[in-house]
Parts: C-alpha cells; structure tokens; sequence
C-alpha cells in the first residue's frame, strides 16, 4: 500500500529531472536569502543559475552541523519569521542546539513524507497510533503526530516514560501502531512481562520505531514479544525529522523521500562518492524546504545504498539501517568499534538481555573498553565458574565480531538505566 503511488513509484528518469527543477530553485532561494550559502557559493565561484546536471552537485560546498551551529538561533533560515509556522530544535547532546524552522508549507510536506512512511510501515487509517516519543522541540512526537493525523488514524498523544502507564494505554484504548524509540519499545515490552499481561490480550499489530540505531536482532526480539510487524523509520531535525527514510514492510531498507531529498554516500575522510553497497556518511539535500533548506549536509550517519529494486514496487533508492555515526565509533587498540555491533552480538547470546553499556577508560596510555552485560532472570549463576564461562564466550563472541578483546562484566537484571528517548550506551571515563 501507498500513500502517494504516483510519487514512490514514479520512474528515473521523470524523478531525476523533478530532482534538477527543484534543486536548481532551491540553489537560487539559498543564494539569495542565506548569507551562509552566499558567502559560500561566492568563494566557490558558484553562479546558482548556472547548474545544468545532477552530477554538478559535487561541485557544491558540504553543510557541517558546526555551520548550523555557528548561525544559532536562526541564522539558516531562508525565510522571514513572519513566516515561519513552527520552530524546533536538534536533540545535540553536546554544546548549542540547531534550532529548524517550518513555514506552512513546510508542515504540509513533512505530514505527508511522515503519512508516507507510516503507510509504508502498513498504518492506515483504522489504526490507533500511539505516540510514545517526547512531545517538545525534538521533532519525533510532532512529526509522527501529524503524519498519523493526516492518514486520519486515531492518534494518542501520550509522550513518552511513565512505562506502566503506557502499557494500561495500550490495552484499554486497544491501540493498533506503537512509535516511539526501540529502546523504549524494549522497555514497554519487558514491563508488559513483569505486569504478568498476556501480550495476545493487546490489539497491537504494527511498530514504528526510529531516532536512533537499532539491530536486526533487536528488531527480532520487538516482533516477537509485542506481536508486531516492526519497521525503522529515519530523519533527522536539520533535513526535516521523521519522514526522511522509512522502511516497508518487506524490511529490507529504508526508502528514502526522493522527491524531497537528494541523497549521497561518501567517504568521511576523503569525502568523495562510494560506490552502491558500500558504507560511508548519508549526505542529504533538501529540494523543497522553504523555511531550512540545507545543501549537501554531512550527516556523520553511517549507512549505504542497497543496490537494486524493492519487492514492494516503490522505485525510491533504499538505504541500510543507520549503524551508528561517526561520532559513535570508539576506537579501541586500532580496531573501530560501534555500540550497534554489540548489541547485536549480545542479542544473539541466551541469557543477556538487551540492557548494555559501554564504559571507556584509560589504564596508562591505552583505552580500555568495558561491556556491562545485563543478564536475564532466568540465568542465574550459583557457581563461579559457570560465570566465567560464560563472561568468556561473551568475550570470544564479541573479539570475533568487532576484531579485538574487550572486557564484560555481568551485572543484575534492571541494574543499568532504562532510556525513555534515545538510549546512551557509552560511558566516558577518559576525561574524568
Ligand atoms: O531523531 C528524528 C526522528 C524522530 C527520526 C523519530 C525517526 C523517528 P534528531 O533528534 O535530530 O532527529 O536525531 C537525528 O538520530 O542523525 C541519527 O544519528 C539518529 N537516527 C534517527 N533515526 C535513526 C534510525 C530524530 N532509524 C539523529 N536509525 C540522526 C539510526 C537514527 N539512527
């Protein structure tokens, strides 16, 4: 099923030209109404009109979050204020947010890329939507919110936490579709467990899960224990939010919004095109964004094309799950490590639940990793050496996966925080 057949199905050709006509305008909005872009286009010799093919594209300068971040608050904008409908803001952990901005327009694409992928995923509108991400500047709540409203599902606007509450929600208002983040996801399903509630009790058939990575393995253990068909959806606040990717229900990649956005995948360091199939960093271009519009912006996401046509008819190209950023990697004894390999090499071993995190230290001149493994009830360890033995095959499995030793320690069931939003994995002790 589509939301807009005539789009997601549309062929190459007539995409690619769509593609130019809009990214030509946009090229000429930036260079007027943003004097970052001027500024940049002008050092580059770059005349916006001048832009005859696609492949031109590479001739345009990268958008680095640190250039967003340097305009804040509104900087970027393309647009007058008076204009601008809606304003959010990055979840940036580290120093300024980037603060995005939406005119009306703008909110009637994003509902429709959102309503897009929610199809996608298999909502529809006899569905009850329950929305379990933050409502607030983050643009998850808002964006899947009015995407669902613009199917005409049944929204609930529950927000997220209170995971008792939820799983009540759940089963009173007989919700159909669950969005939220997958960690969350995890959490709701064990609280279900620990209420002693047959999960066949729920009316649950489909979740929608995205805002960070997430495992095959992972997306093996939602299906089976909340009952569902779990798809991943991407997007992020500097290109728009949700409705960027999402995966159909065939689950095999994210279909990206191509009549929206032109995506590239390139080598971090040297930053040039890689081939289809091969992994580097998403670079994203908006084509019809009016109040932040953004030009090849670097991601720092890790993804690839998948090469070749999807079962489900949809001729937009797909990416892989995002397996982490660049900015996730940990680099341990030589070896680049993402947390996203340790999760699923641990939700591959009975007895370890999907609880981990990551803690790095430093003993002398070496970085030293460290993998606090939640261990599930139903292992219990009476013996020492039935511990250990266990530690060291998690060891073997994980040195096999990622190339190199790391330590484990087991530590009790519900020990390690429970995230409500987006999970962090990683404990810096460096810098302490
Ligand atoms: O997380 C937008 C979003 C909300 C997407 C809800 C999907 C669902 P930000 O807070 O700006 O926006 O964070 C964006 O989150 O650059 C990725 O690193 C990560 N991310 C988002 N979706 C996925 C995903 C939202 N499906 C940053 N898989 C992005 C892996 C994801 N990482």
């Amino acid at each position: 099923m589509y939301w807009e057949a005539v789009k997601e199905c549309m062929n190459k050709e007539d995409l690619e030209q769509l593609q130019l006509e809009m990214l030509q305008s946009t090229l000429s909005r930036v260079y007027m109404n943003v004097p970052f872009y001027k500024r940049k286009f002008d050092d580059l010799g770059i005349d916006p009109d001048d832009f005859r093919s696609l492949d031109d594209l590479k001739k345009l300068p990268f958008t680095t979050k640190e250039d967003l971040r340097i305009s804040y608050p509104y900087g970027m904008f393309a647009v007058p204020m008076r204009e601008v409908v809606r304003v959010q803001a990055s979840s940036g952990t580290t120093g300024m947010p980037t603060v995005v901005g939406y005119t009306k327009n703008d909110i009637k694409n994003w509902s429709n890329l959102v309503a897009r992928v929610l199809t996608a995923g298999g909502v529809t509108q006899n569905d009850i939507v329950q929305i379990a991400f933050d409502y607030g500047l983050f643009t998850g709540a808002f964006g899947l919110h009015y995407g669902a409203e613009r199917i005409g599902a049944s929204v609930i606007p529950v927000s997220s936490g209170n995971t008792r509450q939820q799983v009540k929600l759940m089963q009173d208002f007989r919700t159909t579709a669950l969005i939220c983040t997958p960690t969350f996801a995890l959490s709701i399903a064990e609280t279900i467990a620990e209420m002693g509630i047959n999960v066949n009790s729920f009316s649950l058939k489909y979740g929608l899960f995205g805002a960070e990575p997430w495992s095959e393995a992972v997306r093996q253990e939602l299906q089976e224990k909340l009952k569902i068909v779990a798809t991943d959806n991407y997007g992020l606040s500097e290109v728009m939010g949700p409705g960027v990717a999402g995966e159909c229900i065939e689950r095999n990649g994210l279909h990206i919004n191509e009549d929206h956005f032109i995506v590239e995948v390139v080598d971090p360091e040297t930053l040039e095109s890689v081939p289809d199939g091969k992994t580097g960093e998403l670079v994203i271009t908006t084509l019809t964004k009016e109040a932040f519009p953004v030009i090849r912006f670097r991601t720092r996401d890790l993804t690839r094309i998948i090469p070749g046509p999807c079962s489900c008819g949809r001729t937009f190209a797909r990416i892989g799950k995002v397996m982490g950023r660049t900015d996730d990697m940990i680099k341990v004894k030589g070896a680049n490590v993402f947390p996203s390999q340790i999760e699923a090499v641990l939700c591959e071993i009975e007895g370890t639940a999907p609880h981990f995190q990551i803690v790095i230290d430093r003993k002398g001149a070496v970085d030293e990793l460290t993998v606090l493994v939640e261990v599930s009830e139903s292992i219990f360890f009476d013996q020492m050496k039935q511990q250990r033995e266990f530690i060291d095959l998690i060891k073997i499995r994980l040195a096999d996966e990622l190339g190199v030793t790391v330590e484990v320690k087991l530590v009790d069931k519900k020990s390690l925080e429970r995230f409500e939003g987006k999970t962090k994995r990683v404990i810096e002790r460096r810098s302490l």
